[in-house]
């Protein structure tokens, strides 16, 4: 980011002072990547990144056109370097020949990816991709260089398009002001120009929202998002280790049974979820007997103890008491109903300890009030303490923040119910349908006649959602 900033201002792609933009407004910040193709090492390197950036995001197209004109040679590298097909967008129709507007091999049906050196509203994208859609083309995804934070993202993803930047402006600026290129006043100038001057979506009178259709990150590349929780991190990476996004919920009453499950389940897991006040035979050894599967299996403890008191109470029920839950347990949940003073309690005691907390935005159960407004309370607090919360216990995904873990229970491959209110949803169902990213499974592997071979069946099934989810065909 700090060379791409550096050398972008160094070949003036942007500048800062006074100008006046088409539409008479006068900007803090001027930018113009036309002037990268004449430093070819530059060139390419965007070029690289853009690409990179479709990698990254698992994007699965069959051909790439630029919008005319910058990021024409953008593409052009992009294929040569690659072997990929590309598309050439005409601005105007030939009034000769053929008049047609896209030259290339166009496969009616096959998907394009278009490439964008710079996005404010993102007009120009949705121009091209109408042009492509109308030779019976898929347009799923863009890639941009830069984008200028300004509603693009927003506009595009109204239209199907899912917008993918190298950088944001936001960061180039900050990034240039730590190498002390730009002054912080005009950082503040521009920042704040940017807000101003956000362009909304018109509204869709009539029409339901399009639904979220970004394209999945992978659980790798989450893991290296800047400012995700370490502890969420943690867990991103070993579940990509592991190829496993299954929660064994072991809902047992004795202490040998948790251990054992424990030590069978322990590699097939990314997360061992206890009830640990419903054991009969608590002793603290347990703890430390689990704490060492945890780490010789790699896997992290989640007691789920849903606090749900004011913040001072919360507190001592996670330090004190008979379980020091603090003391072992990697992420614990509350509940939202008591306000933001839950979470600040627990963080008092978790946070120093590197510990990680889940919301619980909704839940599995018939008649559930978790719904709504209080759902949408739950995401609000937890984006407030993003220090500490690490994610959601919910149905669905109930945030569009990728730092965020969604946890589901209420899951079996069979659909049904346990008469007390419990409702189970399908692996399948809940990964990549409804973009969850770990499933809670209890008594769907606890009454199998053998628990391995079923919490083996569930990873796997649970696994290969996750791949379909990030357009990844299935493997093992
Ligand atoms: O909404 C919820 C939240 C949780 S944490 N619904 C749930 O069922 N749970 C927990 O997930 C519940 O306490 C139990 O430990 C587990 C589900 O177990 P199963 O046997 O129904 O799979």
């Amino acid at each position: 980011m700090e060379r791409l900033a550096c050398e972008l201002h160094g070949v003036q792609a942007l500048r800062f002072g006074d100008f006046v933009l088409k539409s008479g407004l006068v900007s803090p910040v001027y930018v113009d990547l036309r002037a990268i193709v004449s430093h070819p090492a530059l060139l390419t390197k965007v070029a690289d990144l853009l690409f990179q950036t479709a990698k990254d995001a698992a994007i699965k197209y069959d051909s790439v056109c630029g919008v005319p004109y910058t990021a024409l040679p953008l593409a052009t590298i992009i294929c040569s370097a690659n072997q990929i097909p590309m598309l050439i967008r005409r601005k105007e129709a030939k009034d000769y020949g053929t008049k047609r507007l896209v030259e290339g091999t166009i496969n009616s049906g096959e998907t394009c990816l278009i490439i964008e050196d710079v996005v404010t509203t993102g007009s120009s994208v949705l121009e091209t991709a109408e042009v492509l859609r109308k030779e019976g083309l898929k347009v799923t995804d863009a890639i941009v260089l830069l984008d200028r934070e300004q509603g693009g993202k927003a506009m595009l993803e109204k239209h199907g398009i899912c917008l993918h930047s190298v950088c944001t402006l936001s960061k180039i600026l900050k990034s240039l002001e730590q190498q002390k290129k730009v002054a912080p006043e005009m950082v503040i100038r521009v920042e704040k120009f940017i807000q101003e001057n956000v362009i909304k979506p018109p509204e869709q009178n009539g029409t339901a929202p399009t639904k979220h259709i970004c394209k999945e990150m992978s659980f790798g590349t989450r893991a290296e998002l800047p400012g995700i929780h370490p502890l969420a991190a943690q867990l991103l990476r070993l579940m990509e280790k592991k190829q496993s996004n299954l929660c064994l919920s072991a809902d047992v009453t004795n202490s040998k049974e948790l251990l054992q499950l424990a030590a069978s389940l322990g590699p097939t897991i990314c997360v061992l979820k206890t009830h640990i006040d419903i054991l009969d035979d608590f002793t603290p050894e347990v703890i430390q007997d689990l704490r060492m599967l945890a780490d010789e299996h790699e896997f992290l403890i989640f007691e789920d103890r849903k606090f749900a008191d004011i913040g001072n109470t919360v507190k001592h029920q996670y330090e004190g008491g008979v379980f020091k839950i603090a003391s072992w347990s990697d992420i614990v949940n509350a509940h939202v109903v008591p306000g933001p003073g839950v979470v600040k309690g627990l963080k008092e005691v978790g946070h120093p300890l590197q510990r990680g907390c889940l919301l619980i935005g909704e839940m599995s159960s018939e008649g559930s009030l978790a719904t709504g407004d209080y759902t949408k309370a739950a995401v609000k607090m937890a984006e407030e303490h993003s220090d500490f919360v690490v994610g959601f216990i919910s149905g669905s995904r109930v945030s569009d923040k990728p730092e965020f873990l969604y946890l589901t229970p209420g899951v079996q491959l069979q659909a049904g119910g346990d008469g007390l209110g419990q409702k189970y949803l399908s692996p399948q169902e809940v990964i990549a349908n409804r973009g969850s990213d770990i499933i809670i499974v209890g008594r769907g592997i606890l009454s199998a006649a053998n628990r391995q071979e079923e919490a083996e069946a569930y990873r796997k099934t649970a696994w290969e959602s996750y791949l379909q989810r990030i357009g990844v065909g299935a493997s093992n």
